[in-house]
C-alpha cells in the first residue's frame, strides 16, 4: 500500500513526499481505495449485466453522504493497512482522513436516508443505480454571529472529489419550454431551450466489498460551445450567458427544510436529474430487452418523496411519444415501474406547481398529467384531483403513477392513510404500505464508534455488521458486571475526546462526568429546540434556588441548521446562544450547567455527537416527525431517549423496553384533539409556574440585557398560538428530564438501560428496510448471496 500511495502521489498529484501537502497524501491515499473499489465494482457491473437482474433505481434530489475516506478503508477491511502505510511514511493518518470536505448533497433526514440506502443495497448485493444532482455547493455552512446563524456558501467541489469519475459519454439533453404539435395523434415537443446532462459516478461498495453499485450523479452543462460570434464582436456577457443560465441547474441545492418557494429553477433541477435518470435507464434497458412491455420485469423505480415526481409523466411521454404505446398502456406500464416514498405529513412541504409555471417550462409533461388525471378520474369519478386550484398536487400525480406508496414508520404510515392521502387510499385500499426507516450500522456504529465497536467484537464477533439483529445477544450480558464496565468505558472515553474536541474548537470545558444530553438536527419548530431549551433555563432557575442540593450535572449539546427564509427557527437559534452565554458564565451553576451549540452541524459532526451522548432529544410533537432516523443512532450508540410517542420513536421504544425510554407529552390524537380547546396555551402556562418564570425571564431580556424586546415576538406566539404544543407539553417533559436525573445517578443502572437500547436496536438497520422494499415494492433481489435474502 506504501508504494501504491508513493506512485499515486507521483503520478496523479504530481509530488514527492517531501513537498506533499495533506491534501495531496489524502487525494493520493482516496485514489489507492478507489482503485481497490475499482476492482470490486466492475466485476459486480459484468455479473449484472450477464445475469440481467430487475434492477433498482433510487431517485432522490438528495444524497447526504458526508465523508467518504473512513466508510471505505471500513468497507474495504482496510483499516490497519491503510493506518500503518500512512504512519510508516511519516504522516499523521487521523490529518488526513479529517481533511476531506463532508459531500454535503442534502439538507437533513431525507438524504442521509438515501446515503444509508446505497450502503444497504451494496451490502446486500441488489444491483441498483443511485441517481441525483452533483450540486456544486451543497448545504450552506452555518457560523454564528453574536448568536445569529450566518450563510456562507459550501465549496466541497473547489478542490477535487477523488472518488468520481466523469462519464463524458454518458450525456443527455434535456429540454425546457417550447411548444408541442400534434400530428395524425402524435405529439412532438419543441423544447426552446436545452441542456446537457453529464454523468459523475461513485463507486458506493458494500460491507467487505463484496458488492459494488453507482452512484450516478448529474451535472448541467451547456449544450453548444459558448458563443463565438458574441464573444468575437465583444459582448463577452451574452457569449456566456447561456452557459451560466445551463450551469445555475446543478449549481446550489436548496437549502429549504420545509417550505418550497416555487421556484422555476427547482422546477428544472427537478425535471432535469428525473428526465436524465430516466434515459439512462431506458437506454440500459433497450440493450438487452426488444420489448418495451417487458420493462417492470426488470425496472423498479424509487421515488424519494415528489421532487422526482415529474418522473410518471415523463415516462409515459417516452412510452408513448418514443415507443408508440397507448396512453393508457403506457400509464399503466409506467405505473409498475415506479414506487414513492412519502417523508412528510406538514401541509407546507407538500410540493405544488402552478399549472402556468409547469405549462411553460414542460408542456407536453402537463398535456400527460392531464391524460393521466382524466385516465384516473374516468375510473374513480370521486377521486381527489391531481390538478386543483391552477395547480399540479405533487403528491396526488406520485400517489396515482405509483403501484406502491410507503409511509416511513409504523405510526406516520397510519396517518398518511388517515390524512393526507385518505380518500385515495379508499380508492386504492392496497398501495399505501408500511417501511420503517433504517440506518447503516457500518457508518453509524462500526465507523463512527470505535469504543464500543471493539466492546462488542470482544463479546460476539464482528458478524453483527452486516446482521445487526446479533446484537440482541447482548441483552443477556447486562448482569456481567465486566462487559457493563467495559460498555461504561467506551461511552467515558468517547466523552473524554468530545469534550477536548469542543475544549479546543469553542473554547468551553466540559465534565465528562456531568450529562451528555443531545439535541442535533435541523432546527423546525414541530423538532421543538425551545421547549428544550425552556426546560434548560427551568433547570438553571432551580439550581440557582437551591445550589447546594445534590444536582446531576448537564450538559446540553444542540446542533442543527435553519432554513435560510425560516425566521423563527433563526429566533430560536440565537435565543439558545444568548442562553448559553448567560449560563455558562454563571459561577453559580458552574459545572452543573454548560449549553454548547457547535456551528455547522454536518454527516461529520453527528459522527463525533452521537457516539458521547447519554441522553437523546427526540421531542417533536406527536404526529409532525414522519420517522426520525438520528434518534435510531443515538439508540444504537447507547444513549437513552427522551421522547414523545412520534415517528419512529414508537417502535424503537418498543424494540429497546418501554422501562429503558423516557417517555412524555400528548399523544397525536391528543394533539390534535387540544387544539380545538380556545386558549389552551394560555391555559397551559397559567397552569405551570416554572413555564411562566421561564418565559418572563426571557420577556424581559434577562437573556439580552442590551436589546430587551429581542425575544417578545417568540414569547408572544407560545401565549397566541403555540401550534406545535411546546406550552402543554412542557410540564411532563421537565418531570421526565427529572426522572433521568435520577436515573443517571446511578451509572450501574444507567449502563444497563444503555445496553438495552443497543442491543434493542437490530431491526433499524437500513439492511432491514431495504429488504423490505425488496420484497414488497420492488420485487428485486440479491446476485450475490442467496442467504442474505432471509425475511426482514
Ligand atoms: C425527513 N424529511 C423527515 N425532508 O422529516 C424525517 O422524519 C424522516 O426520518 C426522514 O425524512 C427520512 O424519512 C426530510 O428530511 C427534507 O429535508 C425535505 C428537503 C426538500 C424540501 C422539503 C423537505
Amino acid at each position: 500500500m506504501k508504494t501504491d500511495i508513493l506512485n499515486r502521489l507521483k503520478y496523479s498529484q504530481g509530488k514527492d513526499a517531501e513537498h506533499a501537502s495533506i491534501y495531496d497524501w489524502r487525494i493520493a491515499l482516496s485514489l489507492v481505495l478507489r482503485d481497490q473499489m475499482v476492482e470490486t465494482w466492475f466485476r459486480s457491473t459484468k455479473e449484472a449485466y450477464a445475469a440481467s437482474p430487475k434492477r433498482v433505481y433510487y431517485l432522490s434530489m438528495e444524497f447526504l453522504i458526508g465523508r467518504l475516506i473512513e466508510d471505505m478503508i471500513s468497507n474495504l477491511g482496510l483499516e490497519d493497512a491503510a493506518r500503518a502505510a500512512i504512519e510508516e511514511l511519516g504522516q499523521d493518518y487521523d490529518m488526513i482522513v479529517h481533511d476531506e470536505p463532508d459531500a454535503a448533497l442534502g439538507n437533513g433526514g431525507l438524504g442521509r436516508l438515501a446515503a444509508c440506502f446505497m450502503d444497504s443495497l451494496a451490502t446486500l448485493g441488489i444491483p441498483a443505480f443511485g441517481y441525483g444532482i452533483r450540486y456544486e455547493h451543497g448545504l450552506f455552512e452555518q457560523s454564528f454571529a453574536q448568536g445569529q446563524q450566518v450563510e456562507k456558501p459550501e465549496t466541497w467541489l473547489t478542490q477535487r472529489h477523488a472518488w468520481e469519475f466523469e462519464r463524458p459519454e454518458s450525456q443527455y439533453t434535456i429540454g425546457f419550454g417550447g411548444h408541442v404539435d400534434h400530428h395524425e395523434g402524435k405529439a412532438y415537443w419543441h423544447p426552446s431551450e436545452v441542456v446537457m446532462a453529464t454523468a459523475y459516478d461513485t463507486p458506493v461498495v458494500g460491507w467487505k466489498g463484496t458488492w459494488g453499485n453507482t452512484l450516478r450523479l448529474w451535472s448541467a452543462e451547456p449544450s453548444k460551445d459558448f458563443d463565438l460570434v458574441s464573444f468575437n464582436r465583444g459582448d463577452y456577457l451574452a457569449a456566456g450567458r447561456s452557459e451560466a443560465l445551463a450551469r445555475t441547474i446543478s449549481r446550489v441545492l436548496y437549502p429549504d427544510d420545509t417550505t418550497e418557494s416555487g421556484k422555476e429553477l427547482r422546477l428544472k433541477q427537478e425535471y432535469f436529474f428525473t428526465a436524465a435518470s430516466l434515459m439512462d435507464l431506458m437506454r440500459r434497458y433497450l440493450q438487452d430487452h426488444d420489448d418495451i412491455r417487458a420493462l417492470p420485469d426488470y425496472v423498479a423505480i424509487q421515488l424519494n418523496d415528489t421532487h422526482p415526481a415529474i418522473a410518471g409523466p415523463e415516462l409515459v411521454r417516452l412510452l408513448v411519444d418514443d415507443h408508440a404505446l397507448a396512453m393508457d398502456d403506457a400509464i399503466e406500464l409506467a405505473r409498475r415501474c415506479l414506487s414513492y416514498t412519502n417523508h412528510t405529513l406538514l401541509p407546507e412541504a407538500l410540493e405544488r406547481w402552478s399549472e402556468h409555471l409547469m405549462g411553460r417550462i414542460l408542456p407536453r409533461h402537463l398535456e400527460i398529467i392531464r391524460a393521466i388525471e382524466h385516465a384516473h378520474q374516468s375510473e374513480y369519478p370521486d377521486s381527489p384531483r391531481i390538478l386543483e386550484h391552477g395547480d399540479v398536487r405533487m403528491g396526488e400525480l406520485a400517489f396515482v403513477m405509483a403501484h406502491k406508496v410507503n409511509g416511513v414508520s409504523a405510526l406516520h404510515t397510519e396517518l398518511v392513510k388517515e390524512t393526507v392521502f385518505a380518500d385515495l387510499h379508499r380508492i386504492h385500499p392496497t398501495r399505501i404500505i408500511n417501511q420503517t426507516n433504517g440506518i447503516t450500522p457500518r457508518r453509524w456504529l462500526y465507523g463512527c464508534n470505535p469504543a464500543l465497536r471493539n466492546v462488542i467484537n470482544d463479546q460476539i464477533g464482528d458478524g453483527w455488521v452486516a446482521d445487526l439483529d446479533q446484537l440482541s445477544v447482548l441483552k443477556d450480558k447486562r448482569g456481567d458486571a465486566a462487559f457493563v464496565e467495559a460498555f461504561a468505558d467506551a461511552k467515558r472515553t468517547n466523552k473524554v475526546t468530545l469534550s477536548n474536541w469542543i475544549g479546543d474548537t469553542m473554547g468551553v470545558s466540559l465534565d465528562p462526568d456531568a450529562m451528555f444530553d443531545v439535541q442535533i438536527k435541523r432546527i423546525h419548530e414541530y423538532k421543538r429546540q425551545l421547549m428544550n431549551l425552556l426546560e434548560t433555563v427551568a433547570l438553571w432557575n432551580d439550581m440557582r434556588d437551591n445550589p447546594n442540593a445534590d444536582w446531576t450535572p448537564r450538559v446540553k449539546i444542540f446542533g442543527g441548521k435553519a432554513a435560510p427564509g425560516y425566521f423563527v427557527a433563526k429566533d430560536i437559534i440565537r435565543l439558545i446562544n444568548d442562553v448559553a452565554g448567560v449560563i455558562n458564565a454563571d459561577e453559580v451553576t458552574g459545572d452543573m450547567l454548560k449549553i454548547v451549540y457547535p456551528p455547522n452541524y454536518n454527516v461529520t459532526m453527528a459522527e463525533r455527537l452521537i457516539p458521547a451522548a447519554d441522553l437523546s432529544e427526540q421531542i417533536s410533537t406527536a404526529g409532525k416527525e414522519a420517522s426520525g432516523t438520528g434518534n435510531m443512532k443515538f439508540a444504537l450508540n447507547g444513549a437513552l431517549t427522551i421522547g414523545t410517542l412520534d415517528g419512529a420513536n414508537v417502535e424503537i421504544r418498543e424494540h429497546v423496553g418501554s422501562e429503558n425510554f423516557f417517555l412524555f407529552g400528548l399523544t397525536a390524537q391528543e394533539v390534535m384533539e387540544r387544539r380545538t380547546h380556545q386558549g389552551f396555551a394560555r391555559a397551559a402556562i397559567e397552569a405551570s409556574p416554572r413555564l411562566q418564570r421561564v418565559l418572563g425571564q426571557i420577556a424581559e431580556g434577562r437573556f439580552a440585557p442590551q436589546d430587551t424586546s429581542r425575544y417578545h415576538g417568540l414569547v408572544g406566539m407560545l401565549y397566541d398560538h403555540d401550534y406545535f404544543l411546546v406550552t402543554c407539553d412542557f410540564d411532563s417533559y421537565f418531570e421526565t428530564q427529572r426522572r433521568a436525573d435520577i436515573a443517571y445517578r446511578d451509572p450501574k443502572t444507567w449502563a444497563a438501560m444503555a445496553i438495552a437500547n443497543t442491543a434493542g436496536m437490530g431491526w433499524f438497520s437500513s439492511d432491514r428496510t431495504i429488504q423490505g422494499y425488496a420484497r414488497d415494492i420492488w420485487n428485486a433481489h440479491s446476485l450475490m448471496n442467496p442467504k442474505l435474502e432471509k425475511s426482514a
